[in-house]
């Protein structure tokens, strides 16, 4: 009697692996699957990005140290895909738009600023120095934090630029000269900004929560204020038709300026905020006006984004701003 079933042998199970792509393959954990570059001198790239796992300027809910890598995460859903080993790519096509960008742009994940917990002035310093860096070799400097008080010494790494226009999207102003004692809380950072000699005018979009002390002082020194009521009535184009066109444009997102229902992975979530398309479209339209010379995105914070919503949507609002920023290279 034959007790083996049939079943089992006409199972033929492969042991070994003859496809057409390899076994194995290291696939770094970086920015959209760009190319690591671990020496700043060594950088030659049309994009840099670079993570700030900072989160020190926070006071009620920290985790937006783990900001950067939760953006690196989510390279699997953005990435276009076919970056080559010299760090070229194939592009990115927009379906609503249907048209590629990005082919042939060069991209380069420089890694994270070392930081040192409480030493804050020297963090700031690192910070300035690799942005400082990153312009000097000539490629456009995305700067993923990390919570907002990074913003200060990425903009004060932009020192080369005569004017500096700052636009800010944020649910809050972070325009205190002052909070809980220090410069350099992430209540602060827009106020940093303004101070600083080359920042000619700052513009904050998204606005829906502030002090009427720190409203009246913004207003008074002539900072320009959206709120997302007024985004609403203006339109993506109205709004940055308050940016002086042709501007050298410093851009900082804190992406509490979106709903908590699509990003509610972030520290001081505020109703009411943008949705994916209309921030998108904010960034098409500035990218249009102005001349932005670099930019940050900021306040993710992986640790309450339950459904990884908040880092895809940042992800894919970073994409959307590069692919207007950088069209195709003709082959
Ligand atoms: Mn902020």
């Amino acid at each position: 009697m034959n007790s083996e079933p049939e079943i089992n042998r006409s199972l033929s199970l492969k042991d070994t692996w003859d496809g057409p792509w390899p076994a194995t393959r290291a696939v770094p954990l970086s920015f959209f699957a760009a190319p690591l570059v671990d020496d700043l001198d060594k950088l030659d790239a049309d994009v840099a990005f670079i993570g700030v796992p900072y989160d020190q300027g926070t006071f009620a809910r920290p985790g937006a140290r783990y900001g950067p890598n939760g953006i690196r995460y989510v390279r699997g859903v953005y990435s276009y895909d076919s970056f080559r080993s010299e760090g070229q790519a194939e592009g990115y096509f927009d379906i609503d738009r249907q048209q590629t960008f990005l082919k042939g742009v060069t991209m380069a994940d420089c890694g994270d600023v070392t930081i040192i917990p409480s030493d804050v002035e020297s963090n700031f310093a690192k910070i300035t120095h690799a942005v400082r860096k990153i312009i000097a070799k000539g490629s456009f400097p995305v700067i993923v934090g990390g919570d907002h008080s990074i913003t200060f010494p990425a903009a004060r790494g932009f020192d080369s630029f005569a004017d500096l226009d700052v636009v800010h999207f944020d649910a809050h102003m972070d325009f205190s000269h002052e909070l809980q004692g220090t410069y350099y809380h992430h209540g602060c950072p827009i106020r940093r900004c303004f101070d600083l000699p080359n920042v000619r005018n700052v513009t904050s979009i998204g606005i829906r929560k502030a002090t009427k002390e720190i409203f009246d002082d913004a207003v008074s020194k002539g900072v320009k204020l959206i709120t997302t009521e007024q985004f609403r009535e203006m339109g993506p184009e109205g709004a940055v038709a308050h940016v002086p066109a042709g501007s050298n444009v410093y851009l900082t997102v804190d992406v509490d300026v979106m709903d908590p229902m699509q990003v509610p992975g972030t520290g001081s979530p505020e109703p009411g905020g943008f949705f994916y398309y209309e921030m998108r479209d904010a960034l098409i339209a500035l990218s249009k006006r102005v001349n932005i010379v670099g930019c940050d995105f900021v306040e993710m914070a992986p640790p309450y984004d339950h459904a990884e919503t908040s880092t895809m949507c940042t992800a894919k609002l970073i994409l959307d701003l590069l692919a207007e920023l950088f069209p195709s290279k003709e082959d």
